[in-house]
């Protein structure tokens, strides 16, 4: 864990080589960086040298977890210790979270520095750690297989909870407890189990709904294990499904499969995107493929990158994505298949072991 914090924190530093100094008040950013799992913790960086700051409620955790940066407890909020450090190591300017630091934040940040009385100057810069973060290490790579195992396994558990009449909310609540008895630290977003023509909403949050005789359900989840998210979708019907239903999962799914059949280093994350809808397209149904084909996933849920339309972003091996495309027919039903990705050296390995043919119950 050690060797590979510093390592994450060496490809910060000449990442901000330029600009020279940096403060991280994003906790996934900071936790990424530091090891440390607490909500108050400031990260900066200053000429090469890190520091940590954080207040009394840490300080055991501080010194259990962190790793490479000195530890400053301190009474006063750990921000303004944080920019005083920076001031004493003679930092002229900072980059700041541009994304992450709320108007409060930057005006305390503003006030503090007023009170040092420092010209030293903010420079707002987006994305910095995020894109670190889209090469995962083998110790996240296998934190990440640990989630999608979990998960993966306790999808039975749902699918024996779905019966006609059982509220959406019921199959979740089976779903999750499983998933915490099996050691799940959480769930990585509100669970969606979307019944019969709910299924067509594609964030069909469980509700209190009862499922139809006869319709998709699609089930879309994910466990926190050891600090990172997995995310998975599958869609089963209850009943015998129509022509027009099978044809619509058959689509959805060779979309699914043609997106990942794209995946490789330096393909761009619109051309795994287009590979979908070309699928979709052919089948009459794009138009009814309304979100993005997938993103990366991480210590959060949602990370860059985004594989949408027209994205640029070239994928590199390390990248851990989902891909999910879907079809939303109002009034009638949905179906989306998700599965998380790994982007290798010569194209992809699915860590999802879940199977994706249609299953009726
Ligand atoms: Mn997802």
């Amino acid at each position: 864990m050690e060797k590979f914090i510093r390592e994450r924190q060496r490809r910060w530093l000449s990442a901000i080589e330029k600009t020279g100094a940096m403060l991280v008040t994003h906790s996934p950013n900071v936790r990424y960086l530091t090891g440390f799992t607490g909500s108050a913790g400031v990260l900066a960086a200053a000429d090469g040298k890190l520091a940590f700051f954080t207040d009394g409620r840490y300080t055991t955790q501080a010194r259990e977890q962190v790793v490479g940066a000195k530890i400053a407890v301190k009474k006063k909020p750990a921000l303004r210790s944080a920019l005083e450090w920076l001031v004493s190591r003679r930092s002229t300017q900072v980059a700041i979270e541009a994304e992450h630091v709320t108007v409060e934040q930057s005006t305390a940040i503003q006030k503090s520095l007023k009170e040092i009385g420092t010209k030293m100057r903010l420079v707002p810069q987006c994305g910095v750690v995020q894109r670190l973060r889209t090469i995962k290490d083998a110790d996240e790579i296998g934190r990440i297989r640990d989630a999608v195992a979990l998960a993966s396994s306790c999808l039975d558990r749902a699918l024996a909870a779905i019966a006609p009449g059982t509220p959406e909310g019921d199959v979740a609540a089976q779903l999750e407890y499983a998933c915490r008895m099996a050691g799940a630290e959480g769930m990585s977003f509100d669970t969606i189990v979307a019944g019969g023509v709910r299924s067509a909403l594609p964030h069909g949050v469980a509700s209190r709904t009862p499922l139809p005789k006869h319709g998709f359900v699609v089930l879309d989840y994910g466990v926190i294990l050891a600090g990172y998210c997995s995310d998975m979708t599958r869609t089963v019907h209850i009943g015998r499904p129509t022509v027009k239903e099978r044809a619509i999962y058959e689509a959805v799914l060779e979309a699914h499969e043609a997106a990942k059949a794209a995946v490789r280093p330096g393909v761009t994350c619109g051309e795994v995107d287009a590979a979908a809808r070309k699928v979709l397209t052919r089948a009459k149904l794009e138009k009814y493929f309304t979100h993005s084909t997938g993103h990366g996933v991480g210590l959060e849920i949602h990370e860059p990158p985004r594989i949408g339309k027209k994205q640029d972003d070239l994928l590199a091996a390390g990248m851990v994505i989902t891909i999910e495309p879907g079809v939303y027919l109002p009034g009638e039903g949905g179906v989306r298949i998700e599965d998380m990705v790994l982007v290798t050296d010569n194209g992809f390995e699915t860590l999802t072991p879940t199977p994706k043919s249609l299953v009726t119950l």
